[in-house]
């Protein structure tokens, strides 16, 4: 059957009024499929979630750690009196009041309250929209500092552990199943020519320096809700990999997104160079609000973290393609291709501004 048709199966089995709604793909995930359910009274919009089985082989477990999450997040917001929700999300209950609905192919749905006039996007359009970003990551960060992180399933085991991700890019190249080893020779090259690097954070994490903290482990800019009319960040969103991790995944994230001058999927290479304006302002806003929380050590793992997360991200991309497009969606056969020489590129740029990285950190969580 065809997915909208099997969202509109799902979205009957949740509490919500029993009247009329017009459903679409909504967003620009590259995991879950997403979509809009609008009530044709004019009342609250919905959002209907399949959770990607191919990510998430533990659906009730993602549920699990969410709805924990989003309770945390909720108080915390009402705690500086602000909007729990418009702050944090609202998982919506089925009628028989479990958090997910199983449809026929065996995948998981939810529900969350659509949060209204707000906008999410694949590119900062000021300095001060990205700092606005920093500040909503660096709260999370903190609002989540007491969260029991024993109790948090590990959703994607290995998620940021980049020397696992090289051996799995190493036989993805091995096994070439679509043979398309051989037309990507320079890219493969540029990630295999950094594999010494890749030890840099998990050395940290094996030899105590770096502690494990409650992290988003997903921080794109459009994986927060922006307020569409002051453009403020307002909710930080897309809560299926919140895990133990490193203050450097979230923020390293942030950057290889954002700190970028062209979209993930931008055809034209030329425009893609890396923004140290860009980084500076994120860097001020994150630490702004999770500055005091971190050692000295940690301030220094920001920029490693930012140089590992491209790195990572763009293995992952050609993992993928390597391996036949099974994990990110993808709109045409080369995407993932597109994608990982976007990240090497963004890469080789950031690898010029090593220091200057370092010493805006060490300098902002002074300020
Ligand atoms: P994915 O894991 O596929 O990225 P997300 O949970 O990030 O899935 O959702 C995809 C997109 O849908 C988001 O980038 C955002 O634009 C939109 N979105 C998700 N949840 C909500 C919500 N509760 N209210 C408004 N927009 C949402
Ligand atoms: C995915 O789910 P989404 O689109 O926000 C991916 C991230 C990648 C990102 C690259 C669970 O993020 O790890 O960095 O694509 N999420 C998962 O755009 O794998
Ligand atoms: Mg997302």
């Amino acid at each position: 059957m065809e997915l909208l048709s099997v969202a509109k199966d799902m979205a009957a089995r949740f509490a919500i009024p029993d009247i009329p709604y017009a459903i679409k793909g909504y967003g620009n995930g590259h995991i879950n499929d997403t979509f809009r359910l609008t009530p044709e009274d004019g009342s609250a919009p919905y959002i209907l979630q399949r959770i990607s089985p191919a990510a998430f082989h533990h659906p009730e477990q993602v549920m699990e750690n969410m709805l924990g999450v989003t309770r945390a997040l909720r108080q915390a917001a009402a705690k500086r009196c602000g909007d729990p929700d418009r702050e944090a999300l609202s998982v919506i209950p089925l009628k028989d009041g479990s958090s997910f609905a199983v449809s026929s192919d065996g995948s998981a749905w939810r529900m969350t309250a659509f949060i209204a006039r707000t906008v999410s996007k694949d590119l900062p359009e000021s300095e001060e929209m990205f700092l606005q970003s920093g500040r909503a990551f660096g709260r999370f960060q903190c609002d989540l500092a007491d969260y029991p992180a024993q109790t948090l399933y590990e959703t994607i085991p290995h998620f940021h552990d980049t020397p696992a991700r090289l051996a799995a890019f190493e036989d993805a190249l091995a096994k070439d199943v679509c043979s398309r080893r051989e037309g990507c020779r320079d890219v493969i090259d540029g990630y295999l020519a950094r594999a010494s690097r890749a030890g840099e954070l998990t050395d940290g994490i094996a030899n105590g320096t770096l502690p494990l903290r409650v992290t988003h482990n997903d921080t794109k800019l459009n994986n927060v809700l922006l307020d569409e009319e002051t453009l403020e960040a307002l909710c930080v969103i897309d809560l299926d990999t919140v895990m133990p991790g490193l203050p450097a995944y979230d923020f390293g994230d942030a950057i290889r997104f954002g700190a970028s001058t062209a979209v993930e999927d931008e055809r034209d290479k030329a425009k893609i160079r890396f923004s140290l304006p860009m980084y500076t302002a994120f860097a001020r806003g994150y630490l702004q609000e999770a500055g005091g929380m971190l050692s000295p050590e940690e301030v220094d793992s920001l920029p490693v973290g930012a140089w590992m997360m491209t790195y990572e991200c763009g293995m992952r991309f050609l993992t993928d393609y390597l391996s036949g497009d099974t994990y990110f969606h993808i709109a045409c056969e080369d995407h993932n291709l597109v994608r990982a020489v976007n990240q090497l590129t963004l890469l080789e740029d950031m690898e010029r501004y090593a220091k200057d990285m370092l010493d805006i950190c060490r300098r902002e969580v002074r300020a």
